[in-house]
């Protein structure tokens, strides 16, 4: 099984996993590690993907590290360094000379090395998960930034110096016919053009673009239609997938190739409603953090398949990666199961005064907050394009969506996502009543925990802000992003003192769920959340355990007495919508 995803995405290119064992060097308490003389840090032995939290002697370390590993290349050759995730700035050397530089846990990046001897060469990763003027979204936050390399590493064998870098694949329904529009980016890391075919294959069509691949990159554009009955579509009841290939070639040769799975399925808003294949849909699920005690966020896929199997056994059909684009392995699960996924670019409460910065300080005016937005918002928008379960590209959840200066940063941001991509319906979730920003997105998105902070009537309370607020997002769609309460595992209260209790959750949850699943102005409801996570130290006053508590399931993925509970109201809406629709 390939590690990076669920299926291989390459015959002809040649790639060498770099999971496994790492040397990692920590320098002594309080100080930094230069990779230049990382031999001075203290070596421990570390399985990667993972994080050093893991290992009890770092379980709180915030700092610096130096990972190492030597490459075996068995032929010289141009390859690539391919990193999935690394958390959360990383340095790359190859034999002490830097090759690359990459900010930020959730997003993939590369490193194209045009030539390399065959031999022996060192790789080390200079590592830091520090919070302060290296990040403007890694801050102390409602959720833990860990340390390490956290997704799956491959080494890849160029046979020439060009190759495919993607194709990205937008589905097009019109007068009953699917059609597959694609735009391919090939990259020549030669300084030589060369006259080069890229033949592209899907659902047994093919389509050949004969080009010049200049020194750096070329993007080609292509389309391939079907007959009616040629593809099936991509939908929650029937989740069908197609590989879609491309050959580079030069003259009869295959250089390279890229590999990867797709689906046909429409997705927008009309007025008060999403549409899935023209279908209005709603979408009912949790949000979710990567995280787990004995994996921090470097979750394996088995746990991913857990998480699932209890999200499906729940009867969601949805799932929000709250606050930051995943792995592409659960991407890849959700597209084989037919969840619809809410994906977000990496922010959570960038607003003055909301505890993610030193009091008084505005953390979306960080020197870097602008340019490392873009660059995750480029990041997760090219590299989990082709992605049918993905139907909604979420940013800056519960940001400064008020003053002048954050609203034009909301509106950068949606700016440049539509540019990406404008396949997709937009949208952020929002907690700030005098929200200035609703009018800049597709679907709106309210962060309400009625009865949880505050002892209000979800029942009473929904009805008055949608009465006050309901103005700003006239005429779109509206989902209640988060809703929940707090229940620490095993605290039992039947005669209901108060909050906290696992009794407590079951009851606000009830009522909550009674409310926005049955009304007629929502359109997606998404419990927060779906498991208890650990959170930073700072969070500790307002958190029991330092954890998130709102879990409907604990930390190891035990259910809470609210599992029933949501499972029957998730339960009671399928059913109620099976019936909608058979009507
Ligand atoms: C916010 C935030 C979540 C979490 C939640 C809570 O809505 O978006 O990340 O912090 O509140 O648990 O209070």
């Amino acid at each position: 099984m390939p590690e990076t995803r669920l299926f291989k995405q390459h015959d002809v290119r040649e790639t060498l996993s770099l999971d496994g064992e790492w040397e990692f060097y920590f320098p002594s308490e309080g100080t930094t590690i230069a990779a230049t003389d990382y031999l001075q840090g203290d070596k421990t032995l570390l399985e990667m993907p993972g994080v050093w939290e893991t290992n009890d002697k770092y379980i709180n370390y915030r700092g610096q590290a130096v990972a190492k590993r030597v490459l075996t290349l068995a032929r010289s050759g141009a390859v690539r360094l391919v990193f999935k995730g690394v958390s959360h700035t990383a340095t790359v050397f190859l034999d002490g000379k830097q090759v690359g530089f990459h900010h930020n846990a959730y997003t993939p990046f590369a490193i194209d090395l045009p030539w390399l001897e065959e031999g022996e060469h060192e790789l080390l990763l200079h590592i830091s998960n520090e919070h302060g003027e290296i990040s403007a979204l890694h801050v102390p936050n409602d959720y833990y930034n860990y340390g390490g390399i956290s997704r799956p590493t491959e080494l890849q064998f160029l046979n020439t110096q060009a190759y495919v870098r993607w194709v990205h694949f937008t589905p097009v329904f019109s007068a009953g016919r699917w059609s597959a529009k694609l735009q391919a980016l090939v990259v020549n890391l030669g300084a030589e053009s060369k006259e080069l075919r890229l033949d592209l294959a899907l659902a047994g069509e093919t389509s050949s673009v004969q080009f010049e691949a200049k020194p750096g990159e070329t993007n080609l554009d292509a389309e391939i239609g079907f007959q009616a009955d040629e593809v099936e579509a991509w939908s929650c009841e029937s989740p069908k997938l197609y590989f879609l290939n491309a050959a580079l070639l030069d003259g009869e040769e295959i250089i390279d190739d890229w590999i990867d799975r797709v689906g046909f399925r429409s997705v927008r808003v009309e007025g008060e409603s999403i549409l899935l294949n023209e279908q209005s849909v709603f979408l009912n699920g949790f949000n979710r953090h990567e995280d787990h005690p004995n994996y921090g966020c470097a979750l394996p896929l088995e746990q991913m398949i857990e998480d699932l199997d209890i999200i499906q056994d729940l009867g969601c059909n949805s799932v929000r990666t709250s606050h930051y684009p995943n792995d592409e392995r659960f991407l890849d699960l959700c597209d084989e199961r037919g969840i619809l996924v809410w994906e977000e670019n990496h922010a959570r409460g960038l607003y003055k005064n909301s505890g993610t910065a030193p009091p008084g300080i505005h953390p979306m005016e960080h020197p870097k907050f602008r340019e490392q937005c873009r660059l995750v918002n480029e990041e997760m928008v090219n590299e989990h394009f082709n992605r049918p379960s993905i139907v909604i590209w979420g940013i800056l959840n519960e940001c400064d969506s008020v003053s002048d200066y954050g609203r034009s940063c909301y509106k950068e941001q949606f700016e440049q996502i539509r540019s990406l991509d404008a396949s997709r319906p937009t949208t952020f979730a929002s907690c700030l009543n005098d929200d200035n920003c609703q009018d800049l997105q597709d679907i709106a998105s309210w962060n309400r925990y009625f009865g949880w902070y505050g002892m209000d009537d979800p029942a009473i309370q929904f009805d008055k802000f949608l009465a006050n607020c309901g103005e700003k997002f006239a005429g779109m769609p509206f989902i209640l992003s988060e809703f929940g309460a707090g229940a620490l595992p095993g605290y039992r209260d039947p005669v209901r003192r108060g909050k906290w209790s696992e009794d407590f959750q079951v009851d606000l949850l009830d009522k909550s769920m009674e409310v926005y699943l049955n009304h007629p102005r929502v359109a997606g409801a998404f419990i927060w959340q779906f498991c208890d996570v650990r959170v930073d130290v700072k969070w500790a006053m307002g958190r029991p355990r330092t954890m998130n508590n709102k879990g409907v399931v604990d930390e190891y993925r035990r259910p809470k007495l609210a599992y029933e509970t949501v499972k029957r109201q998730f339960g009671e809406l399928a059913r109620s919508r099976e019936k909608l629709l058979s009507t």
